[in-house]
């Protein structure tokens, strides 16, 4: 049966090999399809931590995720990954072209998906602009482009994918506010019944999300709507007012 992208931590404890504590403590929730769900929490608190454990980067010490209710750690990177698309929190270019790069995901996408693909991301002027279009050279690791060009390639990469997961870590921090918005309204309209979770720095980029949840020293603090977190969430108060 085709995937749905039902996203589940239950009681997830996950800490890196050598460390002494874990950075993720008994963390359960549930991601659903058509759905935003924001991750917020101050630096460190464990929030890429907890998304890359979705596409399986790393697999928690106790606990389980699962997608449409079957354990991921019973499913290949591979398999994962035909499900979920992450754009990390280092966006990555490979050396090759604009196109390449953006059909990584999916070999079969046209030019037609990929400028979609790119408009959706705002980075359409931007390889409009570009001598070759989307045959433009990329050197390895993006080093040829600006950290916040790399992140709509990376956006655009995970919109050709058409995944039914969609993992944003802190994907629009190098966007100026206008653009962000932008970009998030494209999102919405063409993520239609897919999982969307994100990561953000900017608590304006994420106060309309379905769900909110606060991450504090690997423990989920608080969850809720913007408005239920403001009246009674002191962590999140303070997110917002940092
Ligand atoms: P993160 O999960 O990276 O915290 P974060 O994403 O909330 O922080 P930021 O807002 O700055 O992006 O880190 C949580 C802890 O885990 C931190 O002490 C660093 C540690 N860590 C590792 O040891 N190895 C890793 O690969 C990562 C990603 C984090
Ligand atoms: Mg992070």
């Amino acid at each position: 049966t085709p995937a749905v992208g039902l996203v589940e931590f239950r009681n997830v404890t996950f800490g890196y090999p050598g460390a002494e504590r874990p950075v993720l403590d008994n963390v359960s929730f549930t991601a659903e399809p058509g759905k935003t769900t924001a991750i917020v929490g101050s630096t460190g608190a464990g929030k890429t931590s907890l998304i890359n454990l979705i596409p399986r980067l790393y697999d928690p010490q106790q606990g389980e995720v699962l997608i449409d209710g079957v354990p991921v750690s019973s499913l290949t990177r591979a398999q994962v990954s035909s499900v979920v698309g992450l754009v990390s929190q280092k966006p990555y270019l490979f050396s090759g072209t604009i196109a390449s790069n953006l059909r990584f995901g999916r070999a079969s996408a046209t030019d037609d998906d990929l400028w979609e693909a790119l408009r959706v991301a705002q980075g359409e002027d931007f390889v409009r602009n570009k001598a070759k279009g989307l045959d433009d050279p990329i050197s390895q690791g993006g080093t040829n482009v600006s950290g916040g060009q790399r992140q709509r390639l990376c956006i655009a990469r995970a919109l050709v994918a058409k995944p039914r997961v969609y993992l944003f870590d802190d994907s629009f921090s190098a966007l100026d506010v206008s653009t962000d918005a932008r970009l998030r309204e494209a999102l919405g309209e063409v993520t239609g019944d897919a999982t969307v979770i994100i990561v953000a720095q900017r608590v304006s980029s994420i106060t309309d999300a379905d769900q909110i949840l606060v991450v504090d020293d690997g423990v989920i603090v608080g969850r809720g709507t913007h408005e239920e977190l403001v009246e009674r969430n002191e962590t999140y108060r303070q997110i917002v007012e940092s």
